[in-house]
Order: structure tokens, then C-alpha cells, then sequence
């Protein structure tokens, strides 16, 4: 089982390019990896989050991404697995398949579209890890899933020896303090990057997101500048980020943040997204230009 500490700092969550038939663009892809370790010099990657657009997949797609990732990355960075959704018996066939690719860690997003009990989703995580031996790092994102976790929940959770941690992508920064209070041996990672300062504030162990696949060097300073007890220089750079990240926001986030990668010189084939989700449109590759230059180039 991997150690805490060897799984915390900066992590990308992955994008993957598509075609025009919504197959992964596996060289494009393989691009994206190496520019994530090579260029943004993160210590891993989160494969199959919600900016892999992975919800929209099927089974063998989102395991052709776990290979690709691995085969790319090799042992250059960390890589934690997004398994999850409310499919449990793929969730555990992914899981499996994960870990024998040698994913240093899985994560599974609380089970979602129907109103799950408590029970339910820990029952889901706790069957996850009863068919497979491996480190879990629950996926909690109330916003996107309606799955709202308590302090007293995430005790049952974490109670658990193989939940090591959360990714927290919310903006509940008294339950982050209450959790990282009572959890110091947690793994708490900070899921919004415009919000990554003051999830440092509060001492989570590492950030994982979408926006550090471009912007990963200024999320790097804002740690570094955190952990040395330098806010004032941590804001700074929070403020240029956040300038860049409601661009982003503004324009599109995936499709944005797939230009963004073009012009950074992922240049193999289309970088589409994946049906039902819209692609980038000549205007907002037009303004995707716009943003590149005015902080990325
Ligand atoms: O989980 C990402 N969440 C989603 C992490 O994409 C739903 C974040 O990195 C956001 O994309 C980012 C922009 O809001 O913070």
C-alpha cells in the first residue's frame, strides 16, 4: 500500500482529446501525459475524473485511458485511478484493472443520480475494497453529484484502513479545517484550484485539478510559497491564476483548456470532446488564442 506521504503534492487531472467519433485521440493523449510530467512538472496524475470527461465512457474506453496514461508515464509519476460511479460491479472490474497496471492509488467518486443513503455509499466504497486490495481516496464533489459527506461520515469512512484520504471539491473550508484537524494522517487534497491557497491555508497534503494540465508551474509557487509561510507572495500568485482560471471558466472549461494544450504544443490530432459534450467552436479557439497569450506564453 502506498504511503501517505509518497502520494501527496501536485496531481493533473487528465484531459483526454477524442475525434470526431468520440475515440480517444491516443497519440494526442500520450502528448497530454508527457507535457503534464515533462513541461508542468507535476508529481502525478488523476486519471478518469470528472476532466477526462469520463462519466460520458464506456468500460473498455476508460480502461484503454488507464493503459495509455501508465504506458506514457511509466513510473516518472504518481497516478491514482478514478474507478467510481454508480456502476458498482464496473467500478470494482476498473479497480482491478487498475491496480494491475500498478495505479498507485484508486479513487471512486461517491455513487451519484439516484439519492444514495449514507449506507449505500459506504457499503459501495467498503465493497470496492473488499474485491480489491488497494489504497482509496474518496471523490467527494457535492456540486456535481448532490452527495454531501459530514464530518461524522467521513469518520465511518476513514475508519476503514484502506480510505486513506479525499479529494475535497468543495468550497466548505470549515469542514476542510474539522477534517484536517481530526484526519492529520489523511490524505486531503484541495479539488478547486481557484480556491488551492486556501485549501493550503489549511494544510491539505496536495491539490488535484484540471486547470494544472497548463497551469501547473504557478500552482506549484502557490504551494511552495504557502508551505514557507510567505501568503502574501501565495496570493499574488493566486490572483494571476485565478485571472487565467476565469478565462477559462468564461470560454469553456474542457474545451479551453484542450486549445490551451494545443498551443502548448500538443499538436497530434483533433483535441474534441467527447459527445454530448460540445467542442471548442472557432470563437472559442479565437479567444483560447487570446488567453494563451495573455498568460501562458
Ligand atoms: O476536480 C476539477 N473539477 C472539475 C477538479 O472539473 C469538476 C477542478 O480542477 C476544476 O475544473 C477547476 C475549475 O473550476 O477548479
Amino acid at each position: 500500500m502506498a504511503k501517505k506521504s509518497s502520494l501527496s503534492g501536485l496531481f493533473s487531472a487528465l484531459l483526454v482529446p477524442f475525434d470526431a467519433d468520440g475515440q480517444v485521440n491516443e497519440a494526442g493523449l500520450r502528448q497530454v501525459v508527457r507535457h503534464n510530467l515533462d513541461q508542468m512538472q507535476v508529481d502525478g496524475l488523476y486519471v478518469g475524473g470528472s476532466t477526462g470527461e469520463n462519466f460520458m465512457l464506456d468500460v473498455a474506453t476508460k480502461k484503454q485511458i488507464f493503459a495509455i496514461a501508465k504506458d506514457e508515464a511509466g513510473d516518472k509519476g504518481k497516478l491514482i485511478a478514478q474507478i467510481g460511479g454508480p456502476n458498482l460491479y464496473e467500478a470494482i472490474d476498473l479497480a482491478a484493472y487498475a491496480k494491475d497496471l500498478g495505479y498507485d492509488a484508486l479513487s471512486a467518486v461517491t455513487p451519484f443520480y439516484y439519492k444514495f443513503s449514507f449506507a449505500e455509499v459506504k457499503q459501495y466504497y467498503f465493497d470496492i475494497l473488499e474485491a480489491v486490495d488497494a489504497p482509496m481516496i474518496v471523490y467527494s464533489i457535492p456540486f456535481l453529484t448532490g452527495v454531501e459527506i459530514g464530518l461524522a461520515q467521513f469518520a465511518e469512512l476513514f475508519a476503514h484502513e484502506r480510505i486513506i484520504g479525499v479529494k475535497f471539491t468543495a468550497a466548505d473550508f470549515y469542514l476542510l479545517e474539522r477534517l484536517r484537524s481530526a484526519y492529520p494522517d489523511h490524505l486531503i487534497y484541495s479539488g478547486f484550484d481557484e480556491m488551492l491557497l486556501p485549501a493550503m491555508v489549511n494544510q491539505v497534503d496536495g491539490a488535484i485539478g484540471s486547470t494544472y494540465n497548463v497551469n501547473g508551474v504557478r500552482a506549484r509557487e502557490i504551494m511552495d510559497l504557502a508551505q514557507a509561510g510567505d501568503f502574501a507572495a501565495a496570493r499574488r500568485i493566486q490572483q494571476q491564476s485565478n485571472d487565467l482560471i476565469s478565462a477559462i471558466l468564461d470560454n469553456g472549461l474542457y474545451p479551453t483548456i484542450k486549445q490551451l494544450l494545443v498551443l502548448a504544443g500538443c499538436n497530434q490530432g483533433p483535441f474534441l470532446s467527447r459527445k454530448p459534450m460540445a467542442s471548442a467552436t472557432e470563437a472559442q479557439i479565437v479567444r483560447a488564442k487570446e488567453i494563451y497569450q495573455q498568460f501562458l506564453a
